[in-house]
């Protein structure tokens, strides 16, 4: 049967269908490293923290690289490096971590506007939100899309203020052909489970300077050099070695990874470029996004129903999927206290935010999926009138 889910069809998938899943190494390859931990002892701060990291600063090409226990906390450790005061300009248009870490920081985030094409931080609106309190830009490359580093960069030299990137999905980003992790005075990464290089939990902090790593370093061990008597109060910042054997084994596996999604990336918009209502993030030229996630836009006149109804259409295939990032910063909740100064003034973001939905990607997804949750997508659009009646009535009833 042809129809959707919702209009009482046949499923296109025998079982559900995850947002995303972690691309891991087996079992046998991992056995003997994890017979190792275990008869050592050494649970952390061992041998394969190092191994990881002498491997990401080959594989990044950088000075220093240290491997952290989450990015939330990398993005904390860096920018607490530089004892900061005043306003950090943000992408209102990302995760909630990017901004949360200013705010804890005691600093204060000044959310600015996205490209409404590439989804990353909008050069004039940066320029515009610079003032004298201004100490530093925190850029972040959306769902693996590099936002313009260039510019961003001078921006910060002209105003002689910092600049920082959450790379958080940044492994398997290209930036006119060069990887991440060289940019500003610092980026960190994520290697949480969603990411492409997927330790469970983990961060990567990167920066040019060698007193800002040794920062990094002394305060993930609260700030001890190992005399018990911390030179500044500093918290447990560290990853263990389990997490770390996973970095060492999966960072080969990286650039496979990233061309793999591309291709993934490549089906899904082919496929869906014939759908009505349904657009694409636009990737910034000469540049590779590591597609942590691919987001597709729906524009409810055109489509039929808007992002929520297709959402719950799709969940109703069994079909997982993320409004990845909704509600945007400067509209969520706990940053209430700072909406004033936004009223329709972030239009890309909230445009983005109301109508973006990332879709179904893994490193390992069969690419007989993203031709199946395509077509359950076209599906939907062709049936969009008896949806939207159908749509009303269990809106009503879930209510
Ligand atoms: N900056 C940016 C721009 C970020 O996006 C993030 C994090 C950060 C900073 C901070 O990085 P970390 O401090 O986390 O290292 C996820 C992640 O938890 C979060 O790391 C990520 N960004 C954010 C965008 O997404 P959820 O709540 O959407 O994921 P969850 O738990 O619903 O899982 C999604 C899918 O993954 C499901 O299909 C289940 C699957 N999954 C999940 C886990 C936890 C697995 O297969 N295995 C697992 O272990 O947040």
């Amino acid at each position: 049967m042809d129809k959707p889910v919702v209009l009482g069809g046949k499923p296109l998938f025998s079982k559900p269908v995850p947002f995303t899943r972690p691309t891991l190494p087996s079992y046998e390859e991992l056995e003997p490293h994890l017979r190792d931990i275990l008869e050592t002892g050494m649970l952390t701060k061992g041998k394969y923290l190092r191994q990881y990291e002498e491997m990401l600063r080959e594989y990044l090409s950088v000075p220093h690289a240290i491997g952290v226990v989450n990015a939330t906390m990398g993005l904390f450790m860096l920018l607490k490096a530089f004892d900061l005061k005043g306003e950090v300009i943000v992408p209102s248009f990302s995760f909630m971590a990017t901004f949360h870490v200013v705010e804890v920081l005691g600093l204060k985030p000044i959310f600015v506007d996205c490209e409404k094409d590439t989804f990353t931080i909008d050069i004039n609106s940066v320029k515009k939100a610079i003032s004298p309190n201004t100490c530093a830009i925190l850029g972040v490359n959306i769902f693996g899309n590099p936002p313009d580093l260039d510019g961003l960069e001078r921006i910060a030299k002209e105003h002689n203020i910092r600049f920082f990137m959450d790379s958080a999905h940044s492994f398997g980003t290209l930036y006119k052909g060069k990887k991440m992790g060289r940019y500003g005075d610092g980026e960190v990464f994520s290697t949480s489970a969603t990411k492409l290089l997927a330790t469970g939990e983990g961060g990567v902090v990167t920066t040019k300077y060698e007193d800002v790593a040794n920062f990094v370093k002394i305060y993930k061990e609260y700030g001890n050099t190992g005399d018990y008597d911390p030179i500044y109060p500093g918290i447990n910042g560290r990853m263990s070695e389990f997490h770390a054997l996973l970095g060492v084994k999966i960072l080969p596996k990286v650039e496979e990874f990233a061309i793999k999604r591309n291709k993934i990336a490549q089906i899904y918009k082919e496929n869906l470029s014939k759908v009505s209502g349904i657009s694409f993030q636009r990737i910034r030229k000469g540049c590779r996004s590591s597609y942590k996630d691919f987001c597709i836009l729906v524009d409810p006149s055109a489509f039929g129903l808007n992002r929520d109804q297709l959402m719950e259409a799709l969940r109703m295939e069994g079909i997982s999927t993320r409004r990845y990032f909704y509600p945007p910063g400067h509209m969520q909740r706990c940053y209430k206290k700072y909406a004033y100064m936004y009223k329709d003034s972030l239009y890309n973001t909230e445009f983005i935010s109301n109508r973006s939905l990332c879709l179904p990607i893994c490193s390992h997804m069969e690419y007989e999926d993203v031709h199946k949750i395509s077509l359950a997508i076209e599906r939907i659009q062709r049936y969009h009138r008896e949806i939207k009646k159908r749509h009303i009535d269990l809106a009503g009833y879930y209510v």
